[in-house]
């Protein structure tokens, strides 16, 4: 284990509000795995920032009419506040327009040209003559030549996702003046790339820098979708790449450089160098060192991105760190996929986004429930989909049902039995257990499998698999509400109050326990918790590992006469009319989705007739399902149901009873010769006496009528696979 960690996230654009996309992608995983490493005692540095520099911000400008700083200062501050409000705990959030930030760039860049880390080249590039500004990256519009797109940018097509170079468009045009662009020849300093191409190879695949070498990091620990991105990078070979431009805004080139007059650092060069001077500022702040965090190879470095950074953050900045000379290189990058929102891919421009300021004003006090909900489908291995009516779902169903209806009822209980005073207990006193109802179960053995549920949570949140964890979390809860359910202390408190008494106590141990489990998913539940219990405010300083090393031992966290306080709201309802006011408000923005994202996969037109697409699946989930053609060769009506039909189906390899809940849509005469999609390798299962040895597949609209699907060629054979 690792002595200390700096997890940083990616540093949003300072042009833009924050939604639902960035904060599933980044923020909300690192801020998980930074409260987590807290509760754990560990030593660990949380940073982040506004990325103020670049093209992103100056378009920005001008199509507001204003200035850069203006733009930086309205957005930073914007950001800034709603960071605060959706709980997300940095330990410093910091702007790389600071003059701490400039120095700390400018430092590295001497340092590297020092190292012979560049090569000064010159070539032609786009000058826009009415503006008189060279024109790179942003500043340059044109048609895709890869897929057409008409208004690709001078680094990247949005729509077919192609990286380009300014050079690749045709039919250029500035975004400054709209005129058409000339050539003009301009000199600027070229990263190495090249030379680290090798190295990065063997470090990406093998966790060391060289063959033989230390052994940095495992790449078995790295998701596979971000060593995929790297390693097609790697294929195509690394090229020398720019790190200057010319422009007004960014940090200078320091100025001693013969040739520094009018060129800037390429963003990409100075914003992943903010995650740095954040960490400086924070500590001049704290009183504390920033070069263990950076230098020290005890440290472990996490970078928390979506999946467009990952060539920055897994290439091009180990290369600058490693040209630098003096700094680690991450152990991980966790990078997300894309979260898509009602069947679409989100978008600041077309407004089809959740905004995450807006949701904070409309949903006060719910901020937990846009993070649980933000978890629940987190794209950790794929792109995944948030959907308003899923958001509803997950909150009555899992929040209110669930989490908040069991801490309601054993706070109540607790005053209505003892006054509010934790009951002592007999240990040997047996009861039913929560985890398995036909169980009897041991106090102390209780408090070990809430001991091993805590800890199976933990080593999930250190695996990056946050919504792995965030099902154990709520495991805990549904085996506290089991506890009670299976036990009823409502029936039984008279004639058994020894029994009760032990029922309770352990209830109100899981409550506890929830208290600081809850903290790195839902931390506004958690202090509610914790207030609710009576129990002091989580600190964030090995919380969960005192908790474990109580109940390890078989002690409890809560102990006996400690008053609790009154039960209080938790979560509450959502009703219908809430979330339609916030489906109309999407739709109302953007009615009609664009051909182009109709060509996009993973889209439904709208979300009202079409079931919400189930969350997406890897290939091998797909392949673990056998399907088969097959024809049905007779079928009858199965006694005393009202649904099932008893078939027979030919399979070409073996004929196979299937019952199939289909009776009041066909009779039997109607499917009797038609050619069916079989899958064969569902598990067998008996109904009304008889076993049914697969499924047919039928499509079913929104009214739930059916309709057959098969092969389209008559006389297709049986037993074929389908794929
Ligand atoms: N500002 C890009 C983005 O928001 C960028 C991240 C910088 S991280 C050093 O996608
Ligand atoms: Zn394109």
């Amino acid at each position: 284990m690792k002595k200390r960690h700096l997890v940083t996230a990616a540093l949003p654009y300072a042009n833009g509000p924050l939604h639902i996309g960035h904060l599933a992608g980044a923020y909300l995983p690192a801020d998980i795995y930074v409260r987590y490493l807290r509760l754990m005692g560990r030593d660990v540095v949380f940073v982040c920032g506004s990325d103020e520099h670049g093209a992103a911000i100056t378009v920005k400008a001008r199509k507001e009419g204003t200035t850069p700083r203006a733009i930086v200062d309205k957005y930073h501050a914007m950001l800034k506040d709603t960071f605060e409000k959706i709980g997300i705990a940095f330990d410093i959030y910091h702007r790389t327009s600071e003059p701490l930030h400039h120095e700390t760039s400018q430092d590295f860049f001497r340092t590297l040209l020092k190292n012979n880390q560049f090569e000064e080249k010159e070539s032609d590039q786009y000058f826009d003559e009415v503006a008189g500004q060279f024109l790179a990256d942003r500043y340059i519009v044109g048609t895709c030549p890869v897929c057409a797109h008409p208004e690709a940018y001078g680094d990247q097509c949005e729509k077919c996702g192609s990286t380009l170079s300014p050079t690749d468009l045709i039919n250029p045009k500035s975004m400054l003046s709209g005129s058409v662009p000339v050539m003009r020849p301009t000199k600027h300093w070229y990263l190495r790339l090249d030379q680290h191409e090798q190295w990065l190879r063997e470090w990406i695949n093998t966790g060391r820098t060289a063959e033989g070498g230390k052994q940095l990091h495992n790449p078995a620990d790295w998701k596979n979708h971000v060593l995929g991105q790297c390693n097609s990078w790697l294929e195509q070979g690394l090229q020398p790449r720019a790190m200057t431009r010319d422009l007004d805004w960014g940090v200078d080139v320091p100025h001693e450089i013969p040739g520094s007059e009018g060129k800037k650092l390429y963003v990409w060069l100075d914003a992943p160098i903010g995650y740095i001077s954040a960490t400086k500022q924070w500590a001049l702040d704290n009183d504390k060192d920033w070069k263990p965090y950076w230098q020290n190879d005890d440290t472990a470095l996490i970078h928390f991105i979506g999946k467009d950074n990952i060539v920055f953050h897994c290439l091009i900045f180990p290369a600058i760190l490693k040209a630098h000379g003096e700094f680690i290189l991450p152990v991980n990058v966790p990078a997300n996929q894309f979260l898509n929102l009602e069947g679409r891919k989100l978008s600041t421009s077309k407004n089809w986004a959740v905004w995450v300021h807006e949701y904070c004003e409309e949903f006060k006090g719910q901020e937990d429930v846009l993070r649980y909900n933000m978890i629940k489908k987190m794209p950790e291995q794929s792109d995944s989909e948030f959907t308003w009516k899923g958001f509803q779902e997950t909150n009555n169903n899992e929040l209110v049902n669930n989490l908040a209806n069991f801490v309601n009822r054993v706070l109540v209980l607790m005053h209505k039995y003892y006054d509010g005073l934790v009951p002592s207990v007999n240990p040997d006193q047996s009861f039913k257990s929560g985890w398995d109802a036909e169980k009897t179960g041991q106090y102390n053995e209780e408090l070990h499998l809430l001991h091993q549920k805590l800890e199976a949570m933990g080593a999930e949140i250190e695996r990056f698999d946050f919504r792995e964890a965030l099902r154990i979390f709520m495991e805990i809860s549904s085996a506290g509400n089991a506890l009670l359910q299976f036990n009823e202390p409502w029936k039984t408190e008279k004639e058994n109050p020894e029994m009760v008494k032990v029922v309770m106590n352990l209830a109100l141990q899981h409550v506890a326990a929830l208290s600081v489990a809850a903290r790195p998913f839902l931390p506004f539940a958690a202090a509610k918790l914790r207030d609710m219990l009576n129990l002091a405010p989580l600190r964030d300083e090995g919380d969960l590992l005192d908790v474990l090393n109580e109940l390890v031992e078989g002690n409890p966290i809560v102990l006996p006469n400690h008053a609790i306080g009154q039960a209080a709201h938790l979560f509450s309802r959502i009703p219908d009319e809430v979330i339609q006011k916030q489906i109309d408000k999407l739709t109302a923005t953007d009615p009609a989705p664009t051909t182009t994202e109709q060509e996009q996969p993973n889209t439904t037109p709208s979300p009202s007739k079409y079931e919400p697409l189930k969350e997406t699946i890897q290939f091998d989930d797909f392949a673990k399902m056998d399907l088969r053609t097959g024809t049905i060769l007779t079928a009858e009506k199965v006694e005393k149901s009202k649904k099932l039909l008893k078939l027979s189906v030919d399979m070409g390899f073996e004929t196979r009873t299937i019952l199939s809940g289909i009776a009041e849509h066909f009779t039997p005469e109607e499917v009797v010769g038609k050619q069916v999609v079989v899958l064969a390798n569902l598990a067998p299962r008996v109904m009304m006496g008889t076993e049914s040895q697969g499924m047919i597949l039928f499509a079913e609209d929104s009214e739930g009528k059916l309709g057959f699907v098969g092969p389209s060629a008559n006389g297709w054979p049986n037993g074929m696979g389908v794929k």
